[in-house]
């Protein structure tokens, strides 16, 4: 069937709940091109129908049909069950907080929105993400990291690259340094303010790997037209050497002590390569 979205120029969905978006837009679009032809028909009709040359004198009773008022009660019935009946089952489910991912098996984001940039926190290795305070913030301390939370050592930053694994969970919790800023990747069918003081969560689960646009939706300032970051859906094993990689670029392993010399000679008896 003609599909109205993509008519529209919809990019294609790539989160598991974008579908009932879709099906919701498409049925709006259609409800909405219905209205439009209808009405424009009626317009057409009445021109002619009531043209000056078929009417010299006004009619000052009007119409006597309840027609049109039966068809203006079907149009508020239509709309309200779109609204009742698909928009804002669909919101609740999205915003109930029992219906969110168990945290083990999500993985967790905290994006911290700035003017012009997303900042992205993973809690790293311990799964706990440290304390932060806007106090804290510096130039080499953007998401006001506390450097004496041993939760927070380990915790990962990546700036205006958000990276996700494919099909698992995934939990952004939202919040802003400065501005209204808003959290939109129009991929995933989703938009969210970020709003200085307040920590708002979101899920969705990515079902498409590959590379999408996350944009700034809220008119924030002078470079709120650059205020753009990547999203990369990666495959497990792809999302897991990301991990490692930065994990070891920006919280190395301490180095181990020298091994004694008894130990040494150990590993050359079981590598004699070496
Ligand atoms: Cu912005």
């Amino acid at each position: 069937m003609f599909n109205i979205n993509k008519a529209l120029g919809i990019v294609p969905n790539a989160a598991e709940h974008g579908y009932l978006v879709d099906h919701m837009l498409e049925f709006c679009h259609w409800f909405m091109a219905l209205l439009f032809v209808g009405w424009s028909l009626y317009f057409l009709y009445t021109i002619v129908r009531f043209h000056k040359s078929r009417h010299p004198k006004a009619d000052y009773h009007g119409v006597q049909s309840k027609a049109s008022a039966h068809l203006e009660f079907s149009v508020v019935l239509v709309e309200a069950v779109l609204l009742l009946g698909f928009a804002l089952p669909l919101w609740g489910k999205r915003v109930n907080g029992d219906q969110f991912p168990a945290d083990a098996e999500a993985v967790r984001v905290h994006a911290i929105a700035e003017q012009f940039a997303w900042n992205f926190v993973y809690p790293g290795a311990d799964g706990v993400f440290g304390r932060r305070h806007e106090s804290l913030i510096t130039g080499s301390n953007p998401t006001g990291r506390d450097p004496n939370d041993p939760a927070g050592k380990d915790d990962l930053i990546s700036k205006n690259e958000l990276h996700l694994q494919n099909k698992k969970p995934t939990v952004v919790e939202i919040t802003s340094k400065d501005v209204i800023h808003g959290f939109a990747v129009a991929h995933f069918r989703m938009s969210q303010d970020a709003i200085p003081g307040s920590k708002i969560p979101v899920w969705f689960r990515p079902i498409v790997v590959g590379e999408f646009e996350l944009i700034c939706s809220q008119l924030c300032g002078a470079g709120h037209f650059a205020m753009r970051s990547l999203v990369k859906v990666h495959e497990k094993a792809e999302f897991e050497a990301w991990v490692k990689e930065t994990t070891d670029l920006q919280n190395p392993a301490p180095v181990a002590p020298a091994a004694p010399s008894a130990a040494a000679g150990a590993t050359t008896a079981v590598s004699p390569a070496a």
